[in-house]
């Protein structure tokens, strides 16, 4: 059974180095690392701390179907997104509500505060669900993963499907080593708020079985690598149905690999802990790709260890 990710979080804290970041709250960082997952040994969800999948492949999801509106990721109870399109509604001329400004910071240290911004954001939350013109005025968020993959946009005005781009070379052209989807869009990174953390990923085929590595630029060890991790496993997964072949492995390759300095004690009490052996992944559908609904993927045999509360660097 694999100990990769344990191994990991304990070389940072041995060996990482103090490291001031964007944040403000400071990390243990290290440059250049590489996990690797085989797949055919099961499903590689994190069983030193529960890891909530079912936020995971609806984000996967989404982004497969070339959504960019948090809508879809609303009726799936996923959240993740939330602030982002929040902050957007919040500064436009639309918002009528009391001042929004620095609302992540605010919620945390101002009880009254924390119960306005529940109050909107529920609100939010509501008209983006029910309601078509502002959910298309205020549920998008702009050039992210799902644009990116599935709607590049050329100089010429139309756009590039590059998973539909990839899944056609791997069904026809196996041996090819340009199996590549980019979602680090140089011309757009200096307008984007959260510029792409899993930057590029690459395919490869070898023995009837599907490969994939991810380059992350920049990884939140505590929080962050546990979700990557499993979503490139699923989305492995899913590309190996798609072209009729196996699954092989799942090569991470991180950046700036980091534990925030918040994480610490969090970090150390899951290496504590032994690590359990993997769930599987279950896959029951007749749908294409960007048709699977969230609740046709499980994973069975999951018994991990209690989560571990931590909070978000943003
Ligand atoms: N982060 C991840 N994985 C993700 C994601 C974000 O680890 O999928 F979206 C973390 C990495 C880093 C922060 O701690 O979020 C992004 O900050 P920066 O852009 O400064 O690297």
């Amino acid at each position: 059974m694999t100990t990769q990710y344990q191994d990991l979080v304990r070389k940072v804290l041995n060996e990482g180095t103090k490291k001031e970041d964007r944040t403000g709250v400071g990390t243990l960082s290290l440059f250049g690392h590489q996990m690797r997952f085989n797949l055919q040994e099961g499903f590689p969800l994190l069983t030193s701390k529960r890891v909530p999948f079912g936020l995971i492949k609806s984000e996967l999801l989404w982004f497969l179907r070339g959504d960019t509106n948090i809508r879809y990721l609303l009726e799936n109870n996923n959240h993740i997104w939330d602030e982002w399109a929040f902050k957007n509604y919040v500064e436009s001329d639309a918002y009528e509500g009391p001042d929004m400004t620095d609302f992540g910071r605010r919620a945390l240290v101002d009880e009254a505060f924390k119960v306005q911004y529940d109050e909107e954001m529920t609100k939010f939350q509501n008209e983006i669900l029910t309601n078509d013109d502002f959910s298309e005025e205020f549920g998008h968020l702009g050039d992210v993963y799902g644009k990116q993959w599935r709607a590049w946009q050329l100089r010429n005005g139309e756009t590039l499907d590059q998973i539909k781009v990839v899944i056609d070379q791997i069904k026809t052209n196996p041996d090819s080593r340009r199996h590549i989807v980019s979602a680090w869009n140089p011309e757009d990174v200096p307008s984007m708020a959260l510029p792409p953390c899993h930057t590029l990923f690459q395919f490869y085929v070898a023995d009837g079985k599907l490969s994939c590595q991810l380059y992350q630029r920049s990884g939140d060890i505590f929080l962050g690598i546990p979700f990557n991790i499993a979503s490139y496993a699923l989305i492995t997964h899913l590309i190996a149905r798609e072209t009729g072949l196996e699954v092989g492995d799942f090569v991470h390759t991180i950046g700036d690999a980091h534990i925030y300095s918040n994480h610490l004690e969090q970090a150390k009490l899951l290496l504590e802990r032994d690590v359990r052996p993997l769930p599987q992944l279950v896959i029951q559908s007749e749908a294409k790709l960007d048709q699977i609904e969230s609740n046709e993927i499980k994973v069975e045999n999951y018994n991990p260890h209690p989560s571990i509360k931590a909070p978000i660097a943003v």
